[in-house]
């Protein structure tokens, strides 16, 4: 499905390209911010790994603006093979909204495509390839957009999440989709294997027997309220079906992990980026309080803790107060159902910086919605009936790896969701699956209405988990007229099938 749709996008692109170009008559002004699509090397657990990455000219990676200003970009394709990227959370014309197929033809190898529209809020958002499997290959970067939140002269600090294997991803999907086939006769026995370790040959986790069923544990609804993730994988569910080679926290791993000065005794500004394609993680701020103030770069009512899930897209700020005195602070991400985890270290004064080690003490549980019910936005949307209403149910078929949204694996030919502008519309989303499906809505901000039943002026943002048997209720106000995608992100749900899309004029 995939391919066919690459092919049949690669032909367009050969004919009209530069999406942004036309669709703005600016006044003139300095040139565009270039951000390029290069191929780079890291190095992972010593071993040279190529990968993507998006960099301007001098090398900075991704963009950081302010609110008010314009988001003047042009991207230039260096990858050597056709791509387009997304503005995570932002709320350009669709045209410009980076979704191949839906708001335009990929940029072509060597070509370069023009944006240009205005920043109207601003806080922590990223971007993202959205052709193929390309973000398994870390073709993301941050997109700060500077607003009151940042105080001058107190110092912030990125902290990018992602998940790598030495598989190629291609691998990795077709893995997936073998193994599905023949998970019915395969048992796993400790959920623990998604770690990082090693891999495997396959880089993908043989999949528990009771996925093999659609609904998994929660098909009626009767998953216990609150339970503690149980060990028992016959009805636990199902929380990695890939198992990487490591969790990277900027680029690089915990045996070599970024250490950042801090001022003790100072503020400082943590953005928390899970740019990872398939794991949430539990953040960890060990010794350190912390006070998140936003999530997808949207402000909540500050909520003071040290630790806090970060699913799949989304983002948090954190307020740190770093305490007097030298010391080291490891910041860790813990992959959920999983030992893996990566991090940084802040480092205040002269402290000895103690190595972490790579895996977690013990299996972290599973995610989950004790956060997002606590939430509170801090401008919700104004009160209105919703006038429309569409029902999501997240689907799947785990025979074939193939998800879907109400039964119905993407293809082009699928019809757009109708809406109309001017219209709240509620999305009421239904689990029906044995996995979490982090939901990501383009070009619009929602807010968290509802919790299996129970309603709530929760946060508002760009991506929620919908939990297995699960049941959210997001609305947003219709004032972005166009196609948008609408999708769960952990990237080879997306590539199997589970998305779709909104459309009104
Ligand atoms: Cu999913």
């Amino acid at each position: 499905m995939l391919s066919r749709r690459s092919v049949l996008l690669s032909t367009l692109a050969a004919t009209a390209i530069r999406p942004g170009t036309a669709l703005t008559a600016a006044p003139p002004q300095a040139a565009p911010t270039v951000l390029r699509l290069i191929q780079r090397t890291i190095e992972v657990y010593g071993k040279p790994a190529s990968v993507y990455g998006i960099r301007q000219p001098d090398g900075t990676e991704g963009l950081t603006t302010h609110v008010g200003d314009r988001f003047r970009v042009r991207v230039e394709n260096r990858i050597g093979q056709p791509s387009l990227i997304h503005w995570h959370g932002l709320a350009p014309p669709w045209q410009q909204d980076g979704v191949p197929g839906v708001s335009g033809p990929p940029i072509p190898v060597g070509g370069s495509a023009d944006y240009d529209f205005p920043l109207a809020f601003g806080g922590t958002f990223w971007m993202h390839s959205h052709e193929g499997l390309q973000e398994q290959l870390l073709l993301d970067a941050p997109l700060i957009i500077r607003d009151q939140r940042d105080v001058p002269g107190r110092q912030e600090i990125i902290l990018r999440l992602n998940d790598f294997s030495f598989t190629p991803p291609e691998e990795i999907f077709a893995n997936l989709k073998k193994g599905a086939s023949m998970a019915g006769m395969t048992r796993v026995a400790a959920p623990a294997a998604a770690s990082g370790g090693s891999a495997g040959t396959t880089g993908v986790r043989p999949m528990p027997a009771s996925m093999n069923a659609i609904g998994g544990r929660g098909s009626g609804g009767a998953a216990p309220a609150g339970s503690a993730a149980t060990p028992d994988l016959a009805t636990a569910p199902d929380l990695n079906d890939v198992t990487y080679d490591a969790f990277l926290a900027n680029d690089r791993t915990l045996a070599d992990p970024e250490i950042i000065k801090v001022e003790p005794g100072s503020i400082v500004l943590l953005r928390v980026i899970n740019a990872a394609a398939m794991s949430s993680f539990h953040f960890d701020l060990g010794r350190l309080d912390g006070q998140l103030i936003a999530v997808d770069g949207i402000f909540v009512e500050p909520i003071i803790g040290r630790h806090f899930p970060i699913n799949v897209a989304q983002r948090l700020d954190i307020v740190l107060s770093i305490p007097r005195g030298s010391d080291a602070y490891p910041l860790l991400a813990t992959v959920e159902g999983s030992r893996g985890r990566g991090g940084i270290v802040l480092a205040a004064g002269n402290a000895p910086i103690a190595r972490v080690p790579l895996q977690a003490p013990a299996v972290a549980p599973e995610i989950t919605m004790d956060l997002e019910k606590r939430l509170r936005a801090a401008r919700p949307l104004k009160p209105r009936k919703p006038d429309r209403v569409h029902k999501i149910d997240l689907t799947g078929d785990m025979s074939k790896y193939i998800w879907s949204i109400n039964g119905v694996a993407w293809t082009p030919e699928v019809p757009p969701l109708p809406i109309a502008q001017g219209e709240r519309v509620a999305l009421v989303m239904t689990n029906m699956t044995g996995m979490p499906h982090p939901m990501h809505l383009h070009g619009h901000q929602f807010q968290v209405v509802e919790i299996d039943g129970v309603p709530l002026s929760g946060a508002v943002r760009d991506t929620v988990r919908v939990p297995p048997a699960g049941r959210v209720v997001i609305v947003f106000d219709a004032d972005n007229p166009g196609t948008w995608a609408f999708h769960c992100h952990m990237l080879y749900h997306l590539a199997a099938g589970m998305f779709t899309t909104l459309r009104y004029v």
